[in-house]
């Protein structure tokens, strides 16, 4: 109904293309090769997973969505969301590492100038290196209108104060997008501008790694900015639109969070399934005690159904729509799942899902976050249920 007046129709499938196919298999392949084997030892150490990183740039798996202008492979957001699904499958702390690139670019595709894509953009293909999204902040993470970082114009340059809190990727990224109060005397949304900064420009201090639940080997810092000079043709868009550019990013992103939190769903799933055959109890396969039998078949169901919003959420923005209703929807349900599907798989595995020489309990504790980060659920219904008045109005 929302879709029907304002995209081209072109049916109705489930089925892949031989490109999308191919490109499935390709993360599939790479994540059995390259993260199944390695996950737990990157969770136990904490380790920044850089030769990962290496090797999935090698293969064209990392800033799968830089427009091929800029040298990347210009993939839609359906295809990205096909590969962190397999990414997630085999860690999802190494899969947020890479999405969270795909995060820092995603304000630049969205606002930036021609020749600060061709910059920060090009420079992301050409070599394997890290960029950051730095929005959220000590005292302000879900109110994104209430961060506090200054910018203040000087001359030709403009300068950051402030600090930023939980960014991922910070210790290593080679660049940061920054969203930074410019305006504080103007209407809160219209208050804010978005910067890209060099990393290694004086005055930015990072902070140590966070010591997370799980994602373990993802890097989690806070990030000072002590009179920080940035080049006036770094602004994102024009002053006073970063809150915009910062929220278009998500319209992006959240798809993708939302089928990493599918990729660890998915593999709950799998690998419960696979305990219950082999596992007997009371002279049967526990998978043949219809209480275990049951908890499986609610894993499958919710694994296809947040699959499927995802998709949808996905395609209605390679359709040019507006999809951020289908992107809250589709991280809701995922993100749930994943939580939902791990804490199974635990119970399923009874006292060995809380063992780590088995694999469940890291995706007991990888799961959380996905209600957290990139909006907490209660701020996925926030988006939501705003939309529904104008969806059916009395
Ligand atoms: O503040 C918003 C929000 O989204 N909060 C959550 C913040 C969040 O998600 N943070 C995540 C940080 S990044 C992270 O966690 C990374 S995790 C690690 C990497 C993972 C791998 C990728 C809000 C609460 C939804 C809204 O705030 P409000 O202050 O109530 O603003 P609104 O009134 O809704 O909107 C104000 C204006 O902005 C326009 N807007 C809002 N959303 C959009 C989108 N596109 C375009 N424009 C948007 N999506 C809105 O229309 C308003 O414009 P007006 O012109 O004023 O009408
Ligand atoms: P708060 O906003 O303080 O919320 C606390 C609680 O109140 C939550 O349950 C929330 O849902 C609820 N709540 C708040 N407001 C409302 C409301 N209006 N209605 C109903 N409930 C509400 N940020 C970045 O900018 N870049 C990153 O790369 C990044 N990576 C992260 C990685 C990790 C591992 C973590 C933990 C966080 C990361 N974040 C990042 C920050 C993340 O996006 C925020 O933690 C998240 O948006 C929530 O903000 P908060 O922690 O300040 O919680």
């Amino acid at each position: 109904r929302r879709f029907a007046t304002t995209a081209e129709s072109t049916g109705l499938s489930f089925s892949l293309t031989e490109e999308q196919a191919g490109i499935q298999d390709l993360a599939r392949k790479f994540t059995r090769e390259h993260i199944v084997p390695v996950a737990a030892e990157y969770d136990r150490t904490m380790g920044y997973p850089w030769p990962v990183i290496k090797a999935a740039h090698q293969v064209g798996l990392l800033n799968t969505h830089i427009p091929e202008a800029y040298g990347g492979p210009g993939l839609g957001l359906f295809e990205c969301a096909l590969i962190s699904e397999e990414l997630a499958y085999g860690c999802t702390g190494i899969q947020t590492a890479i999405e969270a690139n795909g995060l820092a670019e995603a304000p630049v595709i969205v606002a930036g100038s021609e020749e600060t894509k061709k910059k920060y953009l090009g420079r992301m293909t050409e070599e394997p290196l890290v960029a950051a999204y730095c929005v959220t902040e000590p005292g302000a993470g879900s109110d994104v209108a209430a961060i506090k970082t200054r910018a203040e114009k000087k001359g030709d340059k403009w300068i950051l104060n402030g600090s930023k809190m939980w960014i991922t990727n910070s210790g290593h990224a080679n660049w940061f997008f920054v969203l930074a109060k410019s305006d504080p005397s103007a209407k809160a949304h219209s208050s804010m501008t978005g910067f890209v900064v060099d990393a290694n420009t004086p005055g930015i201090i990072v902070g140590k790694k966070e010591i997370n639940m799980g994602q373990r080997c993802s890097d989690t810092r806070m990030v000072t900015f002590e009179n920080v000079e940035v080049p006036e043709e770094n602004v994102l868009g024009s002053v006073g639109e970063g809150f915009k550019v910062a929220m278009k990013a998500f319209d992006i992103t959240r798809p993708l969070v939302a089928s990493g939190a599918v990729g660890l769903a998915q593999r709950a799933l799998e690998e419960a399934t696979k305990y219950a055959q082999e596992r007997k109890t009371m002279g049967v396969p526990i998978i043949q005690h219809q209480a275990v039998a049951f908890m499986l078949a609610d894993m499958a169901i919710q694994v296809e159904a947040s699959r499927a919003l995802v998709w949808k959420a996905a395609w209605a923005k390679d359709a040019g729509l507006k999809n951020t209703f289908y992107a809250s929807m589709a991280k809701t349900l995922a993100s749930r799942t994943a939580v939902e599907n791990a804490d199974k798989a635990v119970q399923i595995f009874g006292g060995a899902g809380f063992n780590t020489e088995y694999p469940v309990e890291k995706l007991y504790r990888d799961a959380k976050i996905f209600e957290l980060y990139e909006g907490t659920s209660q701020i996925q219904r926030l988006i939501i249920s705003r939309q529904l008045g104008s969806l059916y109005p009395s």
